[in-house]
């Protein structure tokens, strides 16, 4: 194969091999994830994020294992690229004993503070003062590391959001804030909440840069997030990216999305990230059919393994209720 060792993002071939595995991994769990919860196995609610995977994959790529990620609820991708293993996320979706919080909640706030992982909170831009929290614990360390904190357009007219955004704008703190604009808050579209175009330009308010980006590009996501995260690691302080894109789903599974049309989703499924990337590697000479077919072929055991694997775990006891409490 004609061999194009670096591209302008300086990712070898087997890096970029790699990117779209894991598009196409976390694309494979929400998918299957959507289909058990028609079957009643799934404990937690689902949001998934079909359509926003280039967003996750290009923030995560790359990141160290003590960089800390803020995740939303849709994005159960940060988790699998930031070490935890498909069956064990699997699990924590059924609710049983092997899954992060052993069977003990709703599933989408889990944290793993080992992998570097605050688990998401229910009221949404919460997650933002907390994320100013770490970047000021990683300052007060004297360490580089960095914190994407994720948040959807909906959460950034909420007051944490603003001042989360203002305290790491004043302190310089080492955070690259990710807005995930899918356009819907629930049900309630971008232009009846706001009267602006971009959620970027709110960065200026508070002093440092905002730009607005393809989200379903994950090579412009990649490069973008690299270039706040090197400013982040030198002092330069605080990044917010924010990145354009549409959920294919409703808010979440039980919801059937009827306040948008048809014309409007296909539109942009038209736009999917997995096809546009793996058309790249195709004309970059990098994807080859035989090494397509591995990919997908491994996908899809890990995916089956990780099913396997939660149906197959044990329920919680319920004496574990009250084991790991603080007090
Ligand atoms: C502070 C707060 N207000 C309202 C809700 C109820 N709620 C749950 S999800 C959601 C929509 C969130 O939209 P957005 O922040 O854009 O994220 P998305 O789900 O689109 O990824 C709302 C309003 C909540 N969880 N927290």
């Amino acid at each position: 194969m004609p061999s194009i060792k670096r591209t302008k993002f300086r990712l070898t071939n087997d890096q970029l091999l790699e990117i779209l595995y894991w598009l196409k991994l976390i694309r494979a769990f929400d998918e299957r994830l959507s289909v058990l919860v028609r079957q009643g196995k799934v404990r937690s609610g689902v949001y998934t994020g079909l359509g926003q995977e280039a967003i996750v994959v290009g923030t995560c790529y790359g990141l160290r294992r003590e960089d800390y990620i803020c995740p939303l609820h849709r994005d159960l991708g940060t988790f699998l690229m930031k070490g935890v293993e498909p069956g064990v996320m699997m699990a924590q979706m059924f609710a049983k004993a092997t899954g992060l919080s052993k069977g003990r909640d709703s599933a989408l706030h889990s944290g793993v503070p080992e992998l570097g992982i605050f688990g998401n909170t229910s009221m949404l831009g919460s997650n933002l003062p907390v994320a100013a929290g770490i970047g000021l614990t990683f300052r007060m360390e004297q360490v580089d590391h960095v914190v994407i904190a994720y948040f959807g357009e909906g959460a950034s007219n909420t007051g944490d959001f603003h001042e989360a955004l203002n305290f790491a704008g004043v302190q310089r703190l080492p955070i690259v804030f990710i807005c995930e604009n899918n356009l819907y808050a629930y049900s309630v579209p971008f232009e009846k909440s706001m009267a602006i175009e971009d959620v970027a330009v709110r960065a200026q308010s508070y002093g440092f840069d905002g730009v607005a980006i393809n989200g379903n590009d994950v090579l412009a996501v990649y490069q973008a997030t690299q270039g706040a995260i090197r400013r982040a690691r030198t002092g330069e302080g605080p990044t917010l990216l924010e990145c354009k894109t549409y959920r294919w789903h409703g808010h979440s599974e039980h919801d059937k999305a009827f306040y948008r049309t048809d014309e409007e989703l296909a539109m942009w499924r038209s736009r999917d990230p997995i096809p546009t990337f793996t058309t790249y590697l195709q004309h970059m000479n990098v994807l080859e059919p035989a090494r397509l077919e591995e990919i997908d072929a491994r996908i899809n055991t890990t995916i089956d393994e990780a099913v396997t694997f939660a149906e197959n775990s044990p329920e919680p006891e319920p004496t574990d209720a009250i084991t790991d409490l603080y007090a």
